[in-house]
């Protein structure tokens, strides 16, 4: 008995190895955080970097947060001399590159709030990839301020 015991084991093992990395999330969420709005405000935005750890480009094609009636994509574009945001129906990110969005240029754009949110509380935003991976990422809602100062910090220890 023991050595089809042995070669189970070993077999599972294989497997485990093979689908492990498979099926851990290639993309990886850094620094997400979303500007306080006044309580009035219809929108507000969300800003992250997003690192393809993968070997395959990776193309985000939605994005939902159950405090929003819906979550776009958008990109600023200067057309006619003025900046206007497009929304972006996929966002690909390269096999192992960062995109940022920030502000200024690619942004999330959280539309019609459900209820009234403050800063200090967290939004939580999934993104869905054209494979078929969806991903919840948590986004600090905070006073620019907050953020500058973080991101000193954050400077200061590297
Ligand atoms: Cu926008």
């Amino acid at each position: 008995m023991l050595p089809i015991r042995q070669l189970m084991l070993s077999g599972l093992l294989a497997g485990s190895l093979v689908a492990g990395p498979a099926s851990a999330q290639t993309l990886e969420f850094e620094g997400a955080w979303s500007p306080e709005a006044p309580p009035t405000a219809p929108v507000m935005a969300g800003y992250v970097e997003i690192t393809n750890n993968g070997d395959k480009d990776v193309a985000i094609t939605a994005a939902r947060c159950d405090d929003f009636n819906k979550v776009e994509i958008h990109d600023m574009v200067e057309r006619d001399g003025m900046m206007r945001m497009i929304q972006q129906e996929r966002l690909t990110i390269p096999a192992g590159e960062t995109v940022k969005l920030e502000k200024g240029g690619l942004h999330l754009m959280l539309m019609k709030p459900r209820r009234a949110i403050k800063q200090g509380e967290t939004l939580d935003i999934t993104f869905e990839t054209a494979a078929g991976e969806s991903n919840k990422v948590p986004f600090e809602v905070k006073t620019r301020s907050e953020q500058e100062m973080h991101h000193d910090n954050h400077q200061r220890h590297h």
